[in-house]
Formats: structure tokens, sequence, C-alpha cells
């Protein structure tokens, strides 16, 4: 450690944005049963059941929730709207206006999202009252209408072309059948849900974007909320509202790598290029740009596993192959360290500082801008968002839950057998460089960005299999290319 650890220290950018705007702030309107709850828990990876699942859910409007797992995020959540009770609808619509003109971005309401169960069974799609609200809503918040169910939808569809294809002696292989169910599941939610909504607006096409949505486990219902939040984004004109609605999801992983790229270009990935480093360790810089990635995918981490010295020096580790300084001089076998690790009070050198020992060679001393440094650092990146992606994989298939050291664990030696060819790319690039004054932190950005499009985890790969992985922290030789 330098002299430098002791200068101000640089404030992560993501630390700036949030005291503009600590929370994503959104109101949802449907009627008891519509699927509210569900939906903020699938988008968000909260827990929103109602107590008791038999009561229906109470509700205050001007009394959000909130939830302890994802403190991003803070929900109105509005009653539906009994015929007759007009001046509900009115209290609604006042408040989006009040919220909406606030002058703390904190203050505002960010987003609106009407839910509607798709009525399958011949059911009305919208109460009057939130058919009034959908007429009378002045374009102040983003509305997107929000069909839900749609596998049970999906269910009834299936049913039918089933006992058509037996009547008609007919089969069909998955695929075929697949796709038959997939035409006949978009003709549905249009005749059951787009057209009333356009006839609700008067319009030809609807005046409202509109999403149908699961909450189911399978991955093409996944892709129904991810598709949400990528609606949502796309309303969302305020660049920090952006940020803080992409920070604040917990269900599109594509949206998290967006945002970590978003807010690397306002500055620390720049920084690389540029002098803003210059004097401080390479441990501070890497500190500064693991928090950013780390609090962009905003995990439920209660023991901040992800946060600690720890996770950090395995991932330098898993750099260490693209660094000059290969050679380990450490004074310490492996064993010892992993000793001082598990047990730090039994040896003299304890906590943080055995954790030190652990970290590559490339991160001891001061930032220099050289070739070597800027090639681990761009590797340091996209490893940490690639770990942090599968990581996301890995907690979505098994629900929500606070992080444990054995799926971080997981993550790193699943990322570990599919990193060669992102790190066979990045040595390709870095090797044609000519001098270092030819690159600009453009190129720099966008080569990352390339290479986390590239490599990012991919529909078809979600499932990962579930292995045994001790509960204390991997061996650094797990990382290590020997
Ligand atoms: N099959 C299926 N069931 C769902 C889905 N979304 C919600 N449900 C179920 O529908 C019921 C009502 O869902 P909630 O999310 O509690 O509805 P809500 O709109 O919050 O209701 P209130 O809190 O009473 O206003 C629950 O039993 C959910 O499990 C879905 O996408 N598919
Ligand atoms: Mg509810």
């Amino acid at each position: 450690m330098s002299d430098n650890d002791n200068e101000a220290p640089l404030v992560p950018y993501t630390d700036i944005l949030r005291q503009e705007c600590p929370r994503l702030r959104i109101l949802v309107i449907g009627k008891s049963g519509a699927g509210k709850s569900a939906l903020i828990n699938a988008v968000f990876g909260v827990d929103a059941t109602p107590v008791s699942h038999k009561t229906p859910g109470v509700h205050d409007i001007n009394k959000p929730l909130s939830f302890p797992s994802n403190d991003r995020i803070i929900v109105h959540d509005s009653k539906g709207f009994e015929s007759g009770k007009e001046d509900q609808v009115q209290d609604v619509l006042d408040f989006i206006e009040h919220r909406a003109n606030m002058p703390a971005l904190a203050d505002r309401l960010h987003a609106i999202w009407v839910c509607a169960e798709i009525p399958f069974s011949g059911s009305r799609l919208f109460e009057t009252g939130v058919e009034r609200l959908l007429k009378e809503c002045r374009d102040s918040v983003p509305i997107i209408v929000v069909f839900t169910k749609l596998d049970i939808l999906r269910l009834h569809v299936e049913k039918k072309v089933e006992r058509q294809l037996e009547e008609r002696g007919e089969d069909l292989d998955d695929d075929e059948f697949d796709k038959v169910i997939d035409v006949k599941m978009d003709e549905a939610v249009h005749s059951l849900c787009v057209q009333p909504l356009c006839v609700l607006t008067a319009s030809d096409s609807p005046k409202y974007p509109w999403v149908a949505t699961s909450n189911g486990r399978e991955p093409r219902f996944k892709k129904t909320i991810m598709e949400l939040v990528d609606r949502a984004l796309e309303l969302t004109k305020l660049e920090n509202i952006w940020i803080e609605m992409a920070i604040a999801q917990r269900s599109n992983a594509k949206t998290s790598i967006d945002a970590s790229i978003r807010i690397g270009r306002k500055l620390y990935w720049r920084g690389l290029l540029s002098d803003i480093f210059i004097g401080l360790s390479t441990r501070k810089v890497l500190d500064l740009l693991h928090r950013d990635i780390i609090n962009v995918w905003n995990m439920d981490d209660p023991a901040g596993h992800l946060q600690k010295p720890e996770f950090l020096a395995l991932l330098s580790v898993l750099v260490e192959d693209l660094s000059d300084e290969k050679t380990n001089h450490y004074p310490l076998t492996e064993r010892a360290i992993n000793a001082f690790i598990e047990n730090p009070t039994s040896i003299i050198i304890s906590g943080p500082t055995a954790v030190v020992m652990l970290f590559a060679e490339w991160v001891r001393g001061i930032y220099k801008k050289t070739k070597n440094s800027l090639r681990c650092m761009v590797a340091f990146i996209i490893d940490l968002t690639l770990t942090m992606d599968t990581l996301f994989y890995l907690v979505l298939s098994r629900g929500t839950g606070p992080m444990t050291i054995r799926l971080v664990n997981k993550a790193l030696l699943i990322y570990k057998a599919r990193k060669a060819p992102v790190h066979a790319s990045i040595r390709a690039w870095a090797d044609r460089w000519g001098t270092f004054s030819h690159l600009d932190s453009n190129m720099v950005i966008n080569k990352i960005q390339e290479l986390l499009q590239e490599y990012n985890v991919k529909p078809e790969q979600w499932m990962m299999k579930d292995e045994i992985v001790d509960e204390t922290w991997i061996a650094v030789d797990a990382l290590r290319e020997m």
C-alpha cells in the first residue's frame, strides 16, 4: 500500500447518482388479484406478498411500500376501483399530477404500471375506474399497461390446440407445436387485450405501450418480465432515472450490463487513459471500478460478500494470465494464506492483511498507465461483469434469497471455464495497439462493450447445474492458470 492511500478517496459514480435519487418510485394500479405484487416481486426481486395469501392486499396510495431486500425501489400500490366510487379515481389522478411535478427527482413518480389480468374466461379487461384513468391521464408520467398471467392463457391455448389435433388425428413435434402455440398466443393477446385497449382510447394502435407478462419460472416467461423492463426504460427520458431504474430492477441482466457501460463512460472507465488515477494504488482504482459495478447489479447481499476484498482478490487472480507480472512473490504458501482467512485470530497477521496476500501480483503498487496495466484493468472490468452476469442467472434460477459465498464461488468457477476466448480476444486486441497514444478512451470502452455483448450469458445457457461448492471462499489456485 502506498502513501497516496491517505488522499481524499475518489467516490464511486453510482454513489453520486444515489444522492440525487436514492430510489425508483413507481405506482402500480389494478384490481385485487390482478397480479401487482407478483409483478413487483418478479421485476425487482423482492417479496411483496401480502401477509396472508387469502386476504387481498390492503393499499393506501399515500403509504408507499419499501422492501428491506431491495432498497432501490419504492412502490405506491393503488387498490382497484370498485364501481360507483368515482372519487377514488380522482384521488389517483390528483396523486399522479402532484407527484409528477415535485421539485426533487427523488420525490417524483417515475413510472406507472396499470395491471390487468388477461380475461381468458370472458371477464372484463379493465374496471370502469381504470378505464376512466386511462382515458383521462395526461402523459406527465410514463404509463405501461401490463397484461398479467400469460402462463394461464398459454395453458388454455395449449389445451385447446391439443384437443383440435386429437380430433383431427394429427401429431406435431415439440418445436412445431410451440410455433403453433406462439401464433395462437399472439392472436389471443391481440383480441383479448390489445383491441379492447384501442377501443377504449379510440385509437387504431394502443395509446399506451403494453406488455403481456407472467411470473412463471420458465425462460419464456422470464423473458416477458425482461421485456417489461426494456419497455419501461425506453419510456424513461431522464438519464439519471434511467440508471436508477436499471439499478433497481433485478430481472434483466442485459440492462445491468448496459447501465455499467453507461456509468463507465461517464468517468472512471475513461479515467483508465486519463490522468485521474495517477498516484493512486492499483488496488484503489480496482476498488472504485469494483464498487460501481457491484452497485449497478444491486444484488440482495446483506452480508456484503460481493464487497469483500476476498472477492476482489479472487477476481485479480482471474485476470492474472493477462499480466506480464505473473511471478508470485508471496512469502507464504497457499495453504498458509488460506489458514489466515479461515482462522485469522490464530496468526499474528490477521484479517485484511491476510487477504492482501491473495491479490495477484499486478495489483501491487501504484497505478501506471502502461499497456500491461490497461490490459489488466480492461480484463478486470470484463471478468467482474461476466462473473456478475453468471451470478445473476444462478440467483434467478433459484428464486429470491440472499447472496451466499457458495453462489459467488460457483459463478467464479463457471466463468473461469468460459474465460479463455475472452482473454484471447483482449490479448489480441492489445497486441494490435501501436503506441499508447493511439488509443482513445472510446476505443477502450467500445471494446469492453463489444466483448460483454459477445460473451454475456445467453438465454439457452440459463439453467445452470447446481453443484456442491464449499461455503468458504474457494482457493486462489482454483482460478489460477496452471
Ligand atoms: N399463474 C399465475 N398466477 C399469478 C401470476 N401473477 C399473480 N398470480 C397469482 O394471482 C394471485 C394474486 O396475485 P397478487 O400479486 O397478490 O395480486 P395483487 O394485484 O397484488 O392483489 P392485491 O394485493 O389484493 O391488490 C396470487 O395467487 C398470485 O400467485 C402469474 O403471472 N401467473
Ligand atoms: Mg398485492
